[in-house]
């Protein structure tokens, strides 16, 4: 019986809020070079007690077996511009040696029947606690920005309807999925003269003398 849920989840805030660390200076360092970062942004969360419980009611998990059978109680997110982003993401996470991926589904190329698209990898992450390295799981789902705007109204509908949508309602939003991948499509195909755009216009801001505090910012 988890008697104290704060107890149980330090390790899990821990590794979410190292992680985001991580992932944002991996944006950095790109930045840094003058290069075009494959990440956009990085947010993170743990999962709430409720929706622990919840998921836990509906998928018959025991609370022996939490830690191993809830992939997603540390959760982070990778906002990518260009599919081919994520690609490059997910390798350069393969070639990390301070998490070991166990588990990588790809959703871009098989979406979920909702219409559904990321990539989600599960990762090993250890922790240092005061009492000794806790190694925990954690969910990284990568994603175009136009998967994320789908995938975010999408949950707030799921929410509203509690999965149960009106058959055209769930229609229309697979259809919307399906446009949101089109567009990233078209997106890719003039993707090298986009990224020159955004160069130049990077280069044309560097130009500028900046404040120290906003350059720290970057
Ligand atoms: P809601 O309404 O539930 O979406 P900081 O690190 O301080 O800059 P902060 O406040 O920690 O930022 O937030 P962050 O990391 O930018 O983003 C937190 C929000 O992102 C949460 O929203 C989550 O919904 C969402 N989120 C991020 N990653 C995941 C993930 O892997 N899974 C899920 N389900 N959600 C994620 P809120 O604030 O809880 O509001
Ligand atoms: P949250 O925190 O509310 O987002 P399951 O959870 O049963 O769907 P599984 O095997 O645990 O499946 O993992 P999966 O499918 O790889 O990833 C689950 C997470 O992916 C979900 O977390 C969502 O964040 C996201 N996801 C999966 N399918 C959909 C979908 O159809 N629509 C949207 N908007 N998001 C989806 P949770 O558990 O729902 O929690």
């Amino acid at each position: 019986m988890i008697e104290n849920w704060n107890h149980f989840l330090l390790p899990y805030n821990q590794a979410v809020d190292e992680l985001k660390v991580k992932l944002r200076g991996m944006r950095k360092q790109f930045q840094n070079k003058n290069q075009r970062s494959p990440i956009e942004f990085v947010t993170g969360r743990v999962k709430p007690v409720d929706s622990i419980k919840e998921k836990m009611n509906r998928r018959h998990v025991s609370e022996e077996r939490l830690e191993q059978d809830m992939q997603d109680i540390a959760g982070l997110r990778i906002m990518c511009q260009f599919v081919e982003d994520i690609y490059q993401v997910v390798d350069l996470l393969r070639k990390r040696s301070d998490m070991t991926i166990l588990e990588e589904r790809d959703y871009i190329h098989n979406e979920k029947p909702s219409g559904y698209r990321s990539y989600h990898i599960v990762i090993e992450y250890p922790v240092q606690m005061v009492t000794g390295e806790k190694k925990i799981l954690a969910e990284v789902q990568v994603r175009t920005l136009a998967m994320n705007f789908w995938a975010t109204i999408e949950h707030s509908l799921n929410y509203k309807y509690q999965g149960e949508f009106p058959e055209e309602l769930s229609a229309r939003l697979q259809r919307a999925g399906e446009a949101a991948f089109k567009l990233d499509t078209e997106m890719s195909e003039i993707r090298e003269e986009i990224q020159e755009a955004q160069h130049l216009f990077s280069y044309g801001k560097g130009s500028e003398p900046q404040p120290p505090n906003k350059r720290d910012d970057q």
